[in-house]
C-alpha cells in the first residue's frame, strides 16, 4: 500500500512538472524526464532520433515527459576552441566529486583532468590522464550529503575537467548529458544502475583467490603452481593461464610442446579444487592456414582501414586482424570460437588487451579514420566512435559464446577496457602497474571510484605488475589485496616470483593469513555481490558513505567499507605514517582467524559496525568446500541494543537461484536486560535450510561473548 501510494503521489508530481515543464526546453535544449530525479538533457538543435543509440544504458529508457523547470541541475552546453562539444554543469562550493570510472592517484577527484581514451597504460602514475578504461561519469556529493551525477553520454574521446566545476568536452557529434539527483550518494548509484545495468551475480569461485602470473609455463608448472598452494595449506580458487599457453600467440590454439593436453591439464586442476581461467586477445594473426584467421577473412568480419581494406596492426602474433565488434555477425561468430575451447574444461576467460593495443605506433591503437561497420542498430562509423567501446563490445561477444557453450553455468570474463555499462559483461582489474608503495595506496581508490561508476567487481594486480618490488612491500599489498572485490595476485615475465610463499616463511604466513581472513569472509562477501546485482550499490564503499554529510570522510582513502558493516583499516605508507578519518558511531575491532591487526601491520584491521550481523563461514581451501556448517554471526550492537544482518546462500553456480532456489535470511539481535537474544527475522527463497548451528559472538567493548545454537531458534547469550 505504501510502495503504490508513494508511487501514485510520483506520477501526479511527474505529470504536473511535466505541464508546468513547457516553455523552459529553448532555454536549455531538449529534455527528458527518464525517471524518479533523472533527466536527459540534449543540445536545442539535435534530432534526437538521428543519434547513435547510447552504449552506456541498458537498454532504451521511457521517456516520462519533459524536465520541470524547477530541475535545479542543468547542464550549459557550447564548443570549446578545439571544437569539442562541451557540456558544463556548475558545482557549489563544497562539493566533493568522484566516479571517472578507472583513474589513479586519489579518490576525490577535484581538480582532476581525465582524459576518456582506452590506452594501454602499461606502468601508468598517479598523473596519467588516459587508462585503460573510459566512464564519463561525474558523482558529486553536495556540503549536506545530497548527491547528483551526471554522464555524458558519448562514446568518443571525451574530457572530464573537474579543475572548477564539471566539464566534459567530446570529440564528434553533440551528445546527450544525463543527470541524476537525489537524497544521497548511495541513491544515485541506485538510479544510476536502473539505467546502466547491474552486474550478474558471478559464479561464487570467481569471489575466491586467483593466482596469476605472465605466465605460468609450460603445463607442468601450472600444476606445481597449484600442488604448492595445496600443500601449504593456503586457500586459492583459480589459477590462470596467460599467453605463453597458446602456439605463437594465435588465440584458441595451444602450444604442442608445452601445452600438449589443455582437456588434461584442467581436468587436474579441477581434481585439485581449483578452476582455471585463460586469457584470449582480439588480435588475430593474420596467416592464411590458420582456422581463426580463415574463418574472419571468410565471414569478412575485420574492422577496416578508411580505405575499406582489411586492417592490420601489429601484436604479440605479428601483424593482425582484428573482429569488427560492433557487426552482429561478428559477434555470433566470435562468440562461436568459444565452444570447443569452453569443451577442454576452461572455467573462465581473460580478455586482454582489448584498448585494443597496437605495438609500434605512436597511438598505441588502431588509426581513428578505421571503419567499424556496424549493423543491428548500431550505425557505421569511424574508429573515434567506437574506440573507447571496442573491449567492451568484445567482452559482451565473449560472454554470449561462453554462456552458450555452457549455458547452465554462469559466466567470468575479465577485462582490461572497458566502457561505461562494461560491468554488465565482465569484471575488470586495473592493470600493468607497479611494484610500489604509491600503487598500493591507487589499489584502494582505484576499486572505490571504480564502484562509484558502476564497476563493483574490481582489484589490482596484488604485489604489483611492473618490477619485482620487495618481501615488506608484498606482504602490506597482500593484506588489503585479499580483501578487494577481484583478489588475484599477478607479474609480469622476468620478474622474481610473486607467489605467497614466495618471499620466505614470514611473508607466506602474512598471505595465508590474509586469505583465511577473505574466505571467512566469503559469505558476507557472496551477500554483498548478490546485493550489488540486486541494488547496483558497489561491494566496496568510501567511508563518506557513513554520513554523506561529514565533509571530514570525503577525501578518506586509504580506509574503505566492505558493504555498510564492515570497516577495513589498512596502513598503506611504508612509513606507517598514515592517519585515517574514522566514521563516528560504534565500530569495533574483530579478529577473524585469530590475528591481532594491532600488532601485526599487514593485516588490515577490521571493524564491525555497532547494529550489524555479518555472517563468517569456516576456513575454507577453495569455495568448493564451503559449508556453513556451523555458520558464525559477528553481532555488535548498537547504542539501543540492536543488531540486524543477511546472508545470501545459493548453489554458488548456475541459474537454479533465479528460480528461487536460494535462501535470503535475516537475522536480528537484540538486548534484553542483561541477555542478548539473536534469531532468525525473516527469510526468503526455496532453497531448504540446512541444519546447522550457529556460533554467536557478540563483540562488545569488553570482548567476545560466545553462544552456540541450533539456526531456528532463538541463541541466547548471557552478558
Ligand atoms: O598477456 C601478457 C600481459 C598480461 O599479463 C597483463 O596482465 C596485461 O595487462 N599483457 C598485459 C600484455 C603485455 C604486457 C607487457
Amino acid at each position: 500500500m505504501m510502495v503504490f501510494r508513494k508511487q501514485f503521489k510520483f506520477w501526479v508530481i511527474v505529470v504536473a512538472l511535466s505541464v508546468l515543464s513547457i516553455g523552459c526546453a529553448e532555454q536549455t535544449g531538449q529534455t527528458q524526464l527518464l525517471g524518479d530525479g533523472i533527466a536527459r538533457f540534449y543540445e536545442p538543435n539535435v534530432v534526437i532520433k538521428n543519434l547513435p543509440p547510447s552504449m552506456s544504458l541498458e537498454r532504451e529508457p521511457n521517456v516520462i515527459g519533459q524536465v520541470p523547470a524547477e530541475w535545479m541541475l542543468v547542464p550549459q552546453f557550447g564548443i570549446d576552441k578545439s571544437g569539442r562539444r562541451t557540456a558544463i554543469m556548475k558545482i557549489e562550493t563544497g562539493t566533493s566529486l568522484y566516479g571517472t570510472g578507472e583513474v589513479s592517484g586519489k579518490l576525490l577527484r577535484n581538480g582532476y583532468v581525465t582524459e576518456c581514451w582506452n590506452t594501454d597504460a602499461y606502468g601508468y602514475n598517479g598523473s596519467t590522464q588516459s587508462l585503460y578504461q573510459s566512464h564519463p561519469w561525474v558523482l558529486a556529493v553536495r556540503k549536506d550529503g545530497t548527491a547528483f551525477g551526471v554522464l555524458a553520454d558519448t562514446t568518443w574521446r571525451c574530457r572530464i575537467d573537474l579543475t572548477k566545476d564539471i566539464k566534459f568536452s567530446a570529440e564528434g557529434p553533440s551528445f546527450p548529458v544525463i543527470v541524476i539527483d537525489a537524497n544521497s550518494p548511495q541513491n544515485v548509484l541506485r538510479k544510476l544502475a536502473t539505467l546502466i545495468g547491474k552486474i550478474s551475480l558471478p559464479p561464487r569461485w570467481a569471489i575466491g583467490y586467483h593466482q596469476c602470473r605472465y605466465s605460468y609455463y609450460p603445463d607442468k608448472r601450472v600444476r606445481e603452481i597449484a600442488k604448492e598452494f595445496r600443500s601449504r595449506k593456503i586457500p586459492c580458487d583459480v589459477i590462470w593461464l596467460d599467453i605463453d599457453y597458446m602456439r605463437g600467440f594465435r588465440i584458441f590454439t595451444f602450444d604442442p610442446n608445452h601445452f600438449p593436453d589443455p582437456a588434461g591439464l584442467n581436468n587436474d586442476l579441477h581434481k585439485m579444487g581449483f578452476k582455471s581461467v585463460w586469457m584470449i586477445d582480439p588480435g588475430i594473426k593474420a596467416e592464411k592456414g590458420y582456422f581463426v584467421y580463415d574463418q574472419g577473412a571468410a565471414g569478412d568480419h575485420w574492422v577496416k582501414n578508411a580505405d575499406g581494406k582489411e586492417y592490420n596492426g601489429e601484436v604479440w602474433p605479428g601483424m593482425c586482424a582484428f573482429p569488427d565488434f560492433t557487426r552482429p555477425e561478428t559477434c555470433t561468430w566470435w562468440a562461436s570460437l568459444y565452444k570447443p575451447f569452453m569443451a577442454l574444461g576452461v572455467d573462465g576467460v581473460w580478455n586482454d588487451m582489448d584498448e585494443p593495443a597496437i605495438f609500434n605506433v605512436k597511438s598505441k591503437t588502431m588509426p581513428t579514420d578505421n571503419i567499424h561497420r556496424g549493423g543491428g542498430g548500431l550505425p557505421q562509423g569511424p574508429h573515434a566512435q567506437y574506440h573507447n567501446v571496442y573491449g567492451m563490445l568484445m567482452v559482451k561477444a565473449s560472454r554470449e559464446g561462453i554462456m552458450a557453450a555452457n549455458p547452465d553455468k554462469r559466466p567470468f570474463v575479465l577485462t582490461r577496457a572497458s566502457f561505461i555499462g562494461g560491468h554488465r559483461y565482465a569484471a575488470t582489474w586495473t592493470g600493468d602497474n607497479v611494484a610500489n608503495w604509491e600503487h598500493l595506496g591507487y589499489s584502494v581508490s582505484m576499486a572505490l571510484n571504480l564502484g562509484l561508476s558502476g564497476q563493483p567487481f574490481s582489484g589490482p594486480d596484488i604485489g604489483g605488475f611492473c618490477e619485482n618490488g620487495d618481501a615488506k612491500q608484498f606482504a602490506r599489498w597482500f593484506g588489503v589485496g585479499a580483501l578487494l572485490p577481484f583478489a588475484r595476485g599477478h607479474t609480469a615475465k622476468g620478474n622474481r616470483d610473486k607467489e605467497p610463499w614466495a618471499f620466505g616463511k614470514g611473508v607466506e604466513d602474512t598471505c595465508r593469513t590474509a586469505l583465511e581472513r577473505r574466505y571467512r569472509l566469503l559469505p558476507y562477501l557472496y551477500t554483498l555481490f548478490y546485493e550489488a546485482s540486486v541494488t547496483g550499490l558497489p561491494v566496496m564503499r568510501p567511508v563518506f558513505f557513513t554520513d554523506p554529510a561529514n565533509m571530514k570522510l570525503r577525501s578518506e582513502d586509504s580506509a574503505f567499507l566492505l558493504g555498510s558493516d564492515l570497516l577495513v583499516v589498512p596502513q598503506l605508507k611504508e612509513n606507517l605514517n598514515q592517519t585515517t578519518i574514522q566514521p563516528s558511531g560504534i565500530w569495533r575491532t574483530v579478529s577473524l582467524v585469530g590475528e591481532d591487526s594491532a600488532k601485526d601491520v599487514n593485516q588490515p584491521e577490521l571493524k564491525i559496525r555497532g547494529g550489524a550481523i555479518i555472517p563468517l563461514g569456516r576456513v575454507v581451501q577453495n569455495t568448493e568446500e564451503i559449508s556453513l556448517n556451523p555458520l558464525t554471526l559477528l553481532v555488535c550492537l548498537d547504542e539501543n541494543g540492536l543488531a540486524q544482518g543477511t546472508l545470501y546462500e545459493d548453489a554458488g553456480e548456475g541459474y537454479r537461484n533465479r528460480n528461487g532456489e536460494y535462501l535470503l535470511t535475516k537475522y536480528a539481535a537484540r538486548q534484553d536486560g542483561e541477555r542478548v537474544i539473536v534469531e532468525i527475522l525473516s527469510q526468503q527463497g526455496k532453497m531448504p535450510r540446512p541444519k546447522r548451528n550457529v556460533i554467536v559472538e557478540l563483540i562488545t567493548e569488553k570482548g567476545v561473548i560466545k553462544a552456540e545454537g541450533d539456526e531456528t531458534k532463538q541463541i541466547v547469550i548471557n552478558m
